[in-house]
């Protein structure tokens, strides 16, 4: 299912098994520019490998992770560190939104339309069982896929702008995995920002 340009901020977009609800204006078009700007210079943007049958390849993307706990993602292990002032900003702006506290954030920058993110669900066991979990974009605007992971007909794309809120949470990581494919029409960087809470171990 393709889903129209225009959604309601907090409709659940899923037809079942956990809640995604999109604000597609939570940033204005100047706030995105400015946190993009500062966020694409500031950041300590890492090159991560990840083993593929045997083979150690490139990630296609970029990550860096900031917050007061450690976090084991994709077989790879983010220290913690501490967030500058534009991601603090953007933290609380998250948190007075959602009404949720975050320790965390990892952030992607997608260089261009190669660079992408497999199916996954953000089920790590630090994240708790059912993870509250806000997708922050800024930049290029980009497909974001969902599927369910057993009832195969349940398949949604959505459009991520710059400024746009994406939220998951219930019981959404259980049933469903998520993906930003690489496309073939060129376009340029994008960083996501997933703000979450590290429990303790
Ligand atoms: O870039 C995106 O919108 C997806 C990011 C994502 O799936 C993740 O950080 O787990």
């Amino acid at each position: 299912m393709k889903l129209p340009g225009l959604l309601l901020p907090n409709t659940n977009i899923l037809p079942r098994d956990g809640i995604c609800s999109i604000d597609e204006a939570f940033l204005s078009p100047d706030e995105s520019h400015y946190f993009f700007e500062q966020l694409l210079v500031q950041t300590e943007w890492q090159q991560y490998q990840i083993r593929i049958f045997g083979k150690l390849l490139d990630q296609p993307r970029l990550t860096a992770w900031y917050g007061s706990a450690a976090y084991t993602y994709s077989g790879l292990r983010f220290e913690p560190k501490e967030m500058g002032e534009s991601l603090v900003n953007l933290l609380h702006k998250v948190e007075a939104y959602t009404g949720k506290t975050f320790n965390s954030v990892l952030l992607n920058l997608y260089r261009n339309e190669n660079d992408s993110m497999g199916w996954h669900s953000d089920d790590e066991k630090e994240l708790g069982s059912n993870p509250f979990i806000a997708s922050l974009s800024l930049g290029a605007e980009r497909g974001f896929h969902l599927k369910h992971k057993t009832i195969k007909q349940h398949k949604l794309k959505i459009q991520l702008n710059e400024g746009s809120l994406l939220c998951m949470s219930g019981t959404m990581q259980h049933h469903w995995q998520h993906a930003l494919p690489k496309i073939s029409k060129a376009c340029g960087p994008r960083i996501n920002l997933t703000f979450r809470e590290i429990l303790p171990n």
